[in-house]
């Protein structure tokens, strides 16, 4: 192995007070049947596991003025948000066990706040089928997991916009897309009116991965935070079928390789979500091994023989 790894700490964050289905609460224990921990201790990384935050349960109930479950979804996030910056005060890499992707509000805002008081920058890379940039006006269902990225720019609920005290936490030009394939029609103006760069499927299809990435990627310096945020809808459905909302078309197994390889080589990742993985609707925990695998080569696992 060429580079000395970074410590890690798993956080599981078992929630799926955004999503639309229930089930997402039990992919962090199927992400660590899926060998999680021991694969990367495989590969030399010092591995802290600490435990599953306690939440509010999922009440179950219909949006209330846009939002489902808000006051759970702040509940879940507060709680994230504390345990994401002790673990960066502590020198270790977060790995986010989701749980569904409303859990990104509370991860990047404790890695935005963090960073700032580091002074380093943070680019954030959003891998998904959707742009999760919905807000109340225009959500079609009320589930706040399609609005973290709204949010952290400042467009949302102040509970959840000011988290960590200011908003906004991040502004969009942080923020980098790949995957994408399913935008809501107003979701896709305010996307672009505030500019965040979206590399869809179409993107990937006439460039290739290879450069999507690299153009996702340009521009980082050496005191840039690298956050992974990494929705498993981002995958085809063929090779992820564990997942509430999933999407044809989406990224192949070698496509989503290369991506996190490329990701290894900058050696800059700094923290992880892994989320709305649902083994509920899985087949034989088939989407965690497959997350599993590919969290393997965002630690540098190549194969290639390159270490
Ligand atoms: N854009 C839709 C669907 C969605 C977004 N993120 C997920 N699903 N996982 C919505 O409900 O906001
Ligand atoms: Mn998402
Ligand atoms: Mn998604």
């Amino acid at each position: 192995m060429s580079k000395r790894l970074p410590p890690v700490s798993l956080i599981g964050v078992p929630t799926d007070v955004g999503a639309g289905h229930r089930g997402a609460g039990l992919g962090p224990e199927a992400l660590r049947i899926a060998g999680l921990a021991q694969a990367l201790e495989a590969r030399g990384v010092n591995v802290r596991d600490c435990g599953n935050l306690d939440g509010p349960r999922n009440p179950w109930t219909a949006p209330e003025q846009g939002y489902r479950h808000l006051d759970e979804v702040v509940a879940w996030n507060r709680a994230l948000m504390d345990a994401t910056y002790a673990e960066l005060q502590d020198g270790r890499v977060p790995i986010m066990l989701g749980g569904d992707h409303c859990l990104g509000i509370g991860s990047i805002t404790a890695v935005a706040r963090w960073c700032r008081e580091q002074g380093r920058n943070l680019r954030v890379l959003w891998l998904d089928a959707h742009s999760d940039f919905n807000t109340s006006e225009v959500t079609p269902s009320g589930n706040v997991h399609g609005m973290p990225v709204a949010c952290l720019c400042g467009l949302g609920p102040e509970a959840l916009t000011h988290l960590g005290g200011s908003a906004p936490a991040i502004s969009p030009q942080q923020v980098h897309q790949i995957g994408i394939r399913s935008v809501d029609p107003d979701e896709k103006r305010l996307i672009k009116q505030h500019k965040v760069d979206v590399y869809d499927m179409r993107y990937i299809d006439e460039v290739g991965m290879k450069r999507t990435v690299e153009a996702a990627l340009a521009g980082m310096d050496a005191n840039t935070h690298l956050h992974v945020s990494f929705d498993v809808d981002f995958l085809d459905p063929s090779i992820a079928p564990g997942v509430g909302t999933t999407v044809m078309g989406g990224v192949n197994y070698r496509e989503a390789q290369l991506v996190m390889e490329m990701i290894a080589d900058t050696g800059q990742m700094g923290s992880l979500d892994i989320v709305e993985l649902n083994p509920l609707l899985d087949t034989r925990n088939i989407t965690a091994e497959v997350a599993v695998d590919l969290v393997e080569s965002l630690f540098g696992k190549s194969t290639l023989m390159r270490d």
